[in-house]
């Protein structure tokens, strides 16, 4: 399937949805506002999009806190609940090709990558999830006494998501498919800067028969459209993934009305490899760890320690490779490094990249911008970098990567923790031992032994310390959308 296309499309595809999704209806904001949404490869804007702020995020918790309370969506069996998430993964995969362009076009990602990994993973999130629905059960509890106690996994109510632009389908995929699982309703603020295919699956969600009100999407801005939903005292959870710093505001913000809230944020993350890996699968790995997604991933192995005795001839093979990435059109099969999202990001990774020439790190290759049009950063890699330079400790979520040599197991492990991120590492090493015991030292909410980025719907993802609260993915995913009950019944 996704080969097939990989020899066909380079077309952009046709834009369908700039409105907001209310109750089932596509509406202009209330404010009559529209923003632009632009090609991080051209610069030029591909549409003007409804701009919702705290008006329309009203209409929509109504609507979705009717469609819980009233509509179908509360009423329905699970069984059928999971049956209209089956048949919207259906759509989504009948609609794979047109859903994939937009996503390269609106966010910059090549299509290689869009249809060979943002999809399927889209897809499969929602069947796994769809799965579930008739299977959330609650437990019978020997209490004390003549009782018969149990308990029930009841929907939580209305959930507000509110998601970034790096994975702007997947991002929809994590959130709605637990939710919906579960019986919930959604509002949901896509990323100002990838609006476009978040609302082209809404058109499928409606598409595929789920009810008026229970998904409903705001596109906006995070001060105003997001800000408003995070204090809206009618939405029951936030569950959110972006920047640490919007997460402590956001926090704040939700303080009021005490809202549950579920974070996946940023992360520094240590690849470490060791001398005893397969030396080329620890540099392919190495490669994909950062460079994947331009390196915006929230995952990304930014930190790649490496044992000294193989320093040299890592750090050789890892530049021939980073060096023959392919930077162009993200709609051309042949790209496989698009540009950053956006300007203000293209400008955050040239500044880190300054700071670690300024630091003394060694730039092995790339450092600066690639062409003069669209937001393009060459892959870059320092090494010799130490781990109090601002390129070792602060997030770039851009293809910058920092290599950090190191000599002993505990050395590196007490140096990979030293960072108040926690969200994912590596381990590349052919020794078992040494494998089992790093990965029960490292502060992660996720390890890889040997391999990276290797996601699955069912393997639950999230950060420990200030990389996240809460799990997605999994059965600890539906959790967040859930809320225990504890029914005690008197058989005296
Ligand atoms: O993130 P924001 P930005 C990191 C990465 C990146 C940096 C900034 O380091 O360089 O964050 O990116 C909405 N109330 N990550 O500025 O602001 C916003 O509209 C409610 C890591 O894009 O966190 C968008 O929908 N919502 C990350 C979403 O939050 C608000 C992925 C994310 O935007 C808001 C993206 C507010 N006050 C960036 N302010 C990851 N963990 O994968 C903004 N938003």
């Amino acid at each position: 399937m996704a080969t097939d296309i990989l020899d066909t499309v380079a077309v952009a595809p046709r834009i369908r949805q700039t409105q907001l999704l209310i109750d089932g209806e596509w509406r202009d904001a209330v404010s009559g506002k529209t923003f632009e949404t632009v090609n991080p490869a051209t610069e030029e804007v591909i549409a003007n999009v409804a701009e919702g702020d705290a008006a329309d995020i009203d209409l929509a918790v109504k609507a979705a806190r009717n469609a819980f309370e009233s509509g179908p969506w509360s009423k329905m069996d699970a069984r059928d609940r999971g049956q209209l998430i089956y048949r919207l993964a259906d759509l989504v995969e009948k609609n794979i090709e047109e859903l994939a362009a937009l996503e390269s076009l609106d966010n910059g990602k090549p299509i290689r990558d869009s249809l060979a990994a943002d999809l399927p993973l889209v897809i499969d999130c929602l069947r796994y999830y769809a799965g579930w629905s008739d299977k959330i059960e609650g437990t019978t509890i020997p209490i004390r006494g003549n009782h018969f106690c149990y308990t029930r996994r009841e929907p939580l109510g209305v959930a507000g998501q509110i998601i970034p632009w790096n994975f702007p389908l997947l991002m929809v995929a994590w959130k709605w498919a637990p939710a919906l699982t579960a019986g919930c309703t959604i509002v949901m603020k896509p990323a100002e800067q990838t609006p476009l295919s978040c609302l082209r699956m809404a058109e499928l969600a409606m598409e595929a028969g789920i009810p008026p009100g229970v998904i409903n999407v705001i596109p906006g801005y995070g001060p105003t459209a997001g800000a408003s939903l995070v204090k809206h005292p009618d939405v029951d959870k936030i569950a959110f993934t972006g920047e640490d710093a919007t997460a402590r505001i956001i926090m704040a913000d939700a303080a009021a009305t005490l809202k549950r809230l579920t974070f996946e944020l940023g992360g520094k993350s240590p690849n470490i490899v060791f001398a005893d890996s397969d030396l080329d699968a620890a540099v392919a790995g190495a490669e994909f760890g950062l460079f994947f997604n331009q390196g915006q991933c929230c995952c990304a192995g930014s930190r790649l320690f490496v044992e000294e005795s193989v320093h040299k001839e890592f750090v050789a093979k890892l530049v021939e490779r980073a060096a023959s990435r392919k930077l162009g059109d993200p709609l051309n099969p042949e790209t496989t490094q698009g540009p950053q999202v956006d300007h203000a990001q293209m400008e955050k990774i040239l500044n880190y990249i300054q700071k670690g020439n300024a630091a003394g790190a060694h730039c092995v290759t790339g450092g600066t911008r690639f062409g003069d049009k669209g937001y393009f950063v060459e892959p870059t890699i320092f090494d010799y970098v130490t781990d109090d330079m601002p390129i070792a400790t602060d997030e770039i979520f851009g293809p910058v990567l920092s290599i950090l040599p190191f000599k002993s197991i505990d050395e590196v492990v007490n140096r990979a923790n030293n960072t108040h991120f926690g969200l994912a590492a590596a381990i590349w090493t052919s020794d078992v031992k040494k494998a089992h015991h790093l990965a029960n030292r490292i502060k992660a909410g996720t390890v890889w032994v040997n391999c990276y980025d290797v996601f699955d719907a069912a393997a639950p993802f999230g950060g420990f310390k200030q990389s996240g609260i809460g799990r997605e993915l999994g059965a600890a995913g539906l959790e967040n959308y859930t809320e225990l009950k504890t029914v005690t019944m008197s058989l005296d």
